[in-house]
């Protein structure tokens, strides 16, 4: 039978490219996203390979999102596969001038927002025995790079929370894992810089940053290995990076 994926973060970047790489490889998929134009859109690009069911909440409202998996129809309710990526960084300031709506922001999606979502869904898995969790992770959550305090902080906790739930769900045969990508080109600098397109480009140029493309093949790559094999920890760089602050470039 069909894998069913619930994929956070479906509306652009890294989570779009999952929903394209499982879609091509028939897994049914649950998409999700605040932005519901592209949420139709990519379920009518995807709708020619699989099923697809959309949606729409913010992670950060965990009312909304136990409401939002609680309504999905009968035959989405089982979810084998769940990919935590719903997430962005917002600013790269000092410690001492950082926004505190900017530091809220980054902790309540990436890391409560992640929780709201596993919380949603683990249940089930844990019921049934049965299941497999990919954190998205960063290099960020590896290691600390200046200005980037507090969404360093927020993916070391996903870090720890990848650790914590192979821990937790080791008695229930989940699988539990992280991808830890470095620089890939998403919409993510653009968040970061608050629509600055000058300075979000820059992150990008002079060398040649992952695609969501290689994230996505990494992810299907993860779920199609035999239940034996659990990937629990992976990083991966451009060939151009080599840690957070050196970058080889042109
Ligand atoms: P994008 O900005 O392209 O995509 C971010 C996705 O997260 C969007 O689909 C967005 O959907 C969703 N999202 C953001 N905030 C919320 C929210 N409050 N509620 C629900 N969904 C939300 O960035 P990426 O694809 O690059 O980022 C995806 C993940 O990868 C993040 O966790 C990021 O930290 C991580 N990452 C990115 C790297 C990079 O260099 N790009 C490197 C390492 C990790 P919508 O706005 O429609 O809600
Ligand atoms: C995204 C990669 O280096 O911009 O997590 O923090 S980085």
């Amino acid at each position: 039978m069909k894998k069913t994926a619930f994929i956070t973060g479906a509306t652009s970047g890294i989570g779009r490219e999952i929903a394209r790489e499982f879609a091509k490889n028939s897994l049914r998929l649950i998409l999700c996203g605040r932005r519901q134009e592209r949420l139709d859109k990519l379920q009518t690009e995807l709708s020619a390979h699989t099923e697809v069911h959309t949606l729409n909440f913010d992670v950060r409202d965990k009312e909304k999102v136990a409401t939002a998996v609680a309504s999905l129809p009968e035959n989405f309710q089982t979810i084998d596969i769940l990919i935590n990526n719903a997430g962005n960084a917002h600013g790269l300031d000092p410690i001492q001038t950082g926004s505190i709506d900017d530091w809220d922001a980054m902790l309540d999606i990436n890391v409560k927002g992640l929780l709201y979502v596993s919380n949603a869904i683990i249940p089930q898995m844990v019921e049934r025995n049965a299941g497999h969790i990919i954190n998205i992770g960063s290099t960020a959550g590896k290691e600390v790079y200046p200005n980037g305090n507090v969404y360093c902080a927020s993916k070391h906790a996903v870090d720890a929370l990848n650790q914590g739930m192979r821990l937790d769900l080791n008695a229930h045969g989940i699988r539990v894992g992280a991808i830890n990508p470095g620089l890939v080109e998403t919409e993510f600098s653009d968040v970061r810089f608050k629509g600055n397109t000058e300075r979000a480009e820059k992150v990008y140029q002079g060398y040649q940053p992952l695609t969501p493309k290689d994230i996505a093949e990494i992810a299907y790559f993860i779920v199609s290995r035999p239940p034996h094999v659990n990937v629990a920890d992976l990083m991966v760089m451009c060939t151009a990076q080599a840690s957070s602050t050196i970058v080889k470039k042109s």
